[in-house]
Formats: C-alpha cells, sequence, structure tokens
C-alpha cells in the first residue's frame, strides 16, 4: 500500500488541517498498517502551497463564492495521479489530508478507467457547490464536485469520471444546510443519518452502505472525515458537531469494509482527512486516525 500526503487546508476556512499528514504519521501510522501484514510505503507529502501567500478571493466568473478554487484544483489534479499512479502499480492508495476537498482528487483518481462507489462517514454532506454554500469553503462540496453538480459542471477537473450517484453512501450524517438537504434529498445517493445508527445499529447501516457502494462498480473509496466521530472522542477538528460516533462505533464501521474486502476484493482506495493538529488534544485525533487505518486494511484482534 502506499501512503499518499495531502497537506492541503485550501479548502477549510483555518489553518492547522494542513499539518494533518505530519500528524497522523507521527501516530504510527506505518506501523500499525504493517502489523496488519501489509508492505507499506510512504510516497511522501504532495507539493501545496503556503495559504498566506494566496489571494483566497481571486474569483472567476465559473468558481462563484468558491474560496481558493484554483489551489483546490491544483492539488486535486496532482493527487488525482497520485491515485491513479499509485492503483497503476496495484499498491492500494491511502491518502492523509488535508481538509476533505482534497477528496475531488482521490475520487476522481480512484475513478479513473473504473466504475467506483465511495462510502462518506462525515457529520455533514459535503454536497454544497458554489451556489449553495453558505461559507465558500470547498470542504463542504467534495461531493457535489465529483458527481459534477453545480458549476462544477463545467469543471472537467472536480468530475470523477468513473463514479454515479447510485454508488454514493453517506453514514452519519448530523449536520446538513438548508440548500443541501433539499439537493441530497432531490440526488440518487443513499444517505444514513445518526439516527439511523440509533435506531438499527451500526453493523445493520454499514452492511447496506457497503451493499449500495459496491453494487456493480469495480472497488469502493472510502471518505473518512474524523469529524464523524463525536468530539470528545476526535476534537481536532475543524468543524465539530456534537452527537457523533463512537470509538468503537468507528472502528467498527471499518472492521465491517475490511471483513467485506477480505470476502469480496471491494476496497481500492480510502482517504483520512480533516485533522487538526493545532484543536486536538495530544495528538489524540491524529492517533485515532491511524488506528482507523489498521482497522480498514485489517487489523485483527485475535
Ligand atoms: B467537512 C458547512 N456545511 O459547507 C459548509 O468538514 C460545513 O469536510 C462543511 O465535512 C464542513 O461550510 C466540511 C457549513
Ligand atoms: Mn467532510
Ligand atoms: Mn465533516
Ligand atoms: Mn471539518
Amino acid at each position: 500500500m502506499r501512503i499518499i500526503g495531502a497537506p492541503s487546508d485550501y479548502g477549510a476556512n483555518r489553518r492547522g488541517v494542513d499539518m494533518g499528514p505530519s500528524a497522523i504519521r507521527y501516530a504510527d501510522l506505518a506501523a500499525g498498517i504493517e502489523a496488519t501484514g501489509a508492505s507499506v510505503h510512504d510516497a511522501g507529502d504532495l507539493a501545496v502551497p503556503r495559504a498566506e501567500e494566496r489571494d483566497p478571493n481571486r474569483e472567476t466568473p465559473s468558481t462563484g463564492k468558491a474560496k481558493f478554487l484554483r489551489e483546490t484544483r491544483d492539488v486535486s489534479r496532482s493527487l488525482a495521479d497520485a491515485v491513479a499512479d499509485a492503483l497503476d502499480h496495484g499498491a492500494f492508495p491511502l491518502v492523509l489530508g488535508g481538509d476533505h476537498s482534497i477528496a475531488i482528487g482521490s475520487l476522481a483518481g480512484s475513478s479513473r478507467g473504473a466504475d467506483v462507489g465511495a462510502i462518506w462517514f462525515d457529520a455533514h454532506g459535503d454536497f454544497n457547490t458554489p451556489e449553495t454554500s453558505p461559507s465558500g469553503n470547498v470542504h463542504g462540496m467534495p461531493v457535489a464536485a465529483a458527481l459534477g453538480k453545480g458549476s462544477f459542471a463545467d469543471l472537467t477537473w472536480a468530475k470523477a469520471p468513473g463514479l454515479s450517484e447510485e454508488n454514493v453512501v453517506y453514514v452519519g450524517l448530523r449536520d446538513i444546510d438548508a440548500d443541501e438537504r433539499r439537493a441530497i434529498n432531490e440526488s440518487d445517493v443513499t444517505a444514513f443519518t445518526m439516527a439511523d445508527i440509533d435506531e438499527r445499529g451500526i453493523s445493520a447501516v454499514v452492511e447496506d452502505a457497503l451493499d449500495v457502494a459496491s453494487a456493480g462498480v469495480e472497488g469502493i473509496h472510502v471518505s473518512f472525515d474524523l469529524d464523524w466521530l463525536d468530539p470528545n472522542e476526535a476534537p481536532g477538528v475543524g468543524t465539530p458537531v456534537r452527537g457523533g460516533a463512537t470509538y468503537r462505533e468507528a472502528h467498527w464501521a471499518l472492521e465491517a469494509v475490511a471483513e467485506r474486502d477480505a470476502a469480496e476484493g471491494i476496497l481500492r482506495s480510502m482517504e483520512l482527512v480533516e485533522v487538526n493538529p493545532i484543536l486536538d488534544e495530544s495528538n489524540r485525533t491524529a492517533e485515532i486516525a491511524a488506528e482507523l487505518a489498521a482497522s480498514a486494511l485489517g487489523k485483527r484482534t485475535l
């Protein structure tokens, strides 16, 4: 497997998330994955310019109020190439963010020349477009971008070639904007909220999510925003929302992904995003991210 760092914070409204890849590596990411029997090659970080040197509002007519869209495009393009290159060499791409805007690149790379599904573990829907976004922050837009919604339809780098709505599944939503809710409900994506987990349990929900994401495609991309967890577990995130997944629910979810992968070979690529070491407590959130990667890649208790 190949680790790819994407230290971009252009999609978030605050600095710090650019240090996520370092913090997750520092939390013994590679050793934890090697303990599963996988060999690890760390490809280092993509080159990302410093946000202080850039103007967030250098807009063009097509970018609307999306901030740093040009920088996001550049990072997304190089990340898409890095993910596609790993897959071409038979290596599993594990992408470390960075804010969630990097998922535009991961999805574009993972679905280059292949039909893929996606499971989105997140408090948020990330389904805004430059037209609907209340913040202008692109980390609230990557699902819409990858599906070619709104003005992203004109931006060829944003659309993930082999991704279709029918194979996109959310797990654990709990904070959606008004226009975003309308768009999700009108789309063909499948959305499980925290209330679904409360009612049915994490196990039933994740099994359903795996069925939907993997139906008729070559593999799935797992996009994991650490703010899916409850902020008491994972405080080092920029947009915390109460009422999130527990530590065990998060591990169980990714253990279920690993189990399905062992049976059907469906896991194609993964990313861990939104770890902000400035807001964290003793690197706790980065440690959880590193542990979760090992769970997804088949770490076993017995
Ligand atoms: B994250 C919000 N919906 O669009 C927006 O952390 C928050 O990648 C987006 O899920 C949160 O700005 C983005 C209010
Ligand atoms: Mn997100
Ligand atoms: Mn989120
Ligand atoms: Mn966030």
